[in-house]
């Protein structure tokens, strides 16, 4: 029950703040969707893809039914094969925003080339992670 009011108190400051929220959805692109048995990890940002240098970006969390799923502790971090080295690690910063599911991320790479990138989440609603390829230009 205090759970069920915690989200409507988040209902109500997201439809308070309507149109900013609106406008900033609408200008992020999807870069990446994976599902799971038991969330769906969508990976947004502004431009739609990952660059050499600093990116942001957003990591949203749906359960499979599509409603926003708190997923505790996640992080991301991403691998480069490199021929003849050590593969090379880039982590992301990632905390979670003020809506539900939602997590906000920076990265900063330190050239291009394809990544990759395993999220992992854990929190109320279990535990888990997905793999996925990005490329970094
Ligand atoms: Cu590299």
């Amino acid at each position: 029950m205090t759970r069920l009011i915690v989200v409507m108190g988040v209902v109500g400051t997201l439809v308070g703040a309507g149109l900013a929220t609106t406008a900033l959805a609408a200008e992020l692109k999807v870069m990446q969707t994976q599902k799971t048995k038991d969330a769906v990890v969508a990976l947004k940002s502004e431009t739609g893809q990952w660059k050499s240098g600093k990116n942001t970006f957003v990591l949203e969390f749906t359960s499979p039914s599509g409603q926003p799923l708190d997923a505790g502790k996640v992080t991301l971090s991403t691998s480069m094969a490199m021929p003849g080295m050590a593969p090379m690690v880039t982590g992301a910063a990632v905390s979670p925003d003020k809506a539900p599911g939602r997590y906000l991320g920076t990265i900063d790479f330190p050239d291009s080339g394809t990544r990759q990138v395993t999220v992992s989440w854990d929190g109320p609603a279990g535990k888990g992670s997905t793999k996925f390829s990005v490329p970094v230009r």
